[in-house]
């Protein structure tokens, strides 16, 4: 077993070692893509004749500026990843993950678009990156999500135009054969929200629009332990992996957190909003099942599984985002003061990293709550 784990860059390019369970997927590629060329020439609309436009990613829990209805029609979006490999600190103890990445943070950028729209990935491993690395988009239809197309060794790009013809908020993640689980729980997800053509409804005739929208990644790490309990540090993700894989197998994070590390949406960094806006949180989680849950708040409309097809449920608790989806959320704050956003496994928020604050400012409302007593002795 050692030396199968025995992680070079060799063996992780030539992938022999680590195909295991994936080897029909891995020997499925090269066939796949051969297919999809020679296809290509069937495809009915002229891509040529459309509109580009190239948008420029931000950084979680931020989104690029996007219009909520389409205008005009369908266009090609162009964008690009860049895959970076890095180390970070998850927690205030300094536990580390070698963090693998699209474009620098976990989660990825989320990416708008609209339904019908043509997205044009370009999709850039750089030289200084040690690993493999592809996408899938959860989005697409065909090839693995394009995790079959887009494979691409350090020093390697590639270009994935796919049609986003379902709406919703979707998971985009890396998936290269043999080491999926590994890269995705190593950070390398993010997310895609592909509008209604004209923008979000209740599904019974009413236009729902956001004043602001915040994305929020769940992720789960696995740090191993010492002998002592202290978690472990590696100078590689190759050197790593190993013990990593062993954490994996029990199922067990050491963190669960939101954007990449404990307190990373909290104290100075919290979600901001104002009583009376409209704030549309989506809230993606590419491993594992989540529950996200605003306290003293609600989700006015709550698409679970993210899809805006399905009428949104209304005044909800709490809900479940199974691990593999994003979800969205739209509520209108109504008091001010600091929210807590969190993973409703209590467990999770509290002790393993699952939270989040939004500010929120503006007038307090007492007819929806006041102290008639305050705590006092008896
Ligand atoms: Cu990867």
């Amino acid at each position: 077993m050692s030396e199968q784990y025995n992680m070079t860059r060799r063996t992780l390019l030539a992938s022999s070692a680590f195909v295991g369970a994936l080897a029909p997927m891995l020997t499925a590629t090269p066939t796949l893509a051969e297919n999809v060329a020679a296809n290509a020439k069937a495809s009915p609309v002229d891509i040529s004749k459309l509109p580009r436009e190239k948008i420029e990613l931000v950084k979680p829990p931020f989104v690029h500026k996007h219009t909520q209805k389409a205008q005009g029609g369908p266009k090609v979006i162009e964008v690009t990843l860049t895959i970076q490999e890095k180390k970070i600190v998850v927690d205030d103890n300094g536990a580390e993950v070698h963090a693998m990445t699209f474009d620098g943070s976990v989660p990825g950028p989320m990416i708008v678009v609209h339904q019908d729209d043509y997205v044009e990935l370009t999709l850039v491993n750089p030289p200084t990156n040690t690993l493999q690395h592809n996408i899938d988009f959860h989005s697409a239809t065909g090839a693995l999500g394009g995790g079959g197309l887009t494979i691409v060794n350090p020093g390697e790009k590639t270009v994935l135009r796919f049609k986003a013809t379902k709406a919703g908020v979707f998971v985009y993640h890396c998936a290269p054969p043999g080491m999926v689980p590994w890269h995705v729980t190593s950070g390398m997800n993010g997310a895609i929200m592909v509008l209604p053509r004209e923008g979000l409804t209740d599904g019974h005739g009413k236009e729902l629009t956001y004043d602001r929208v915040y994305y929020v990644g769940e992720q789960d790490f696995y740090v191993p332990k010492d002998e002592n309990g202290e978690y472990k540090k590696y100078k590689t993700a190759g050197d790593a992996y190993p013990d990593v894989l062993e954490v994996m197998r029990t199922l067990t994070p050491s963190h669960i957190v939101f954007n990449g590390a404990v307190g990373a949406l909290t104290g100075e960094n919290a979600l901001k909003a104002a009583v009376g806006e409209r704030v549309l949180i989506v809230h993606s989680q590419a491993n594992r099942d989540t529950r996200p849950h605003l306290i003293g708040g609600h989700g006015d409309y709550v698409w679970a599984t993210g899809k805006f097809r399905n009428p949104p449920d209304v005044d909800q608790e709490t809900w479940f985002i199974p691990g593999g989806t994003a979800g969205a959320a739209l509520y209108t704050f109504e008091q001010p003061g600091i929210y807590a956003y969190v993973n409703h496994n209590l467990i999770e928020a509290f002790e393993l990293g699952a939270a989040a604050h939004f500010t929120v400012t503006g007038d307090w409302n007492s007819d929806l709550m006041t102290s008639v007593v305050a705590p006092t002795g008896t």
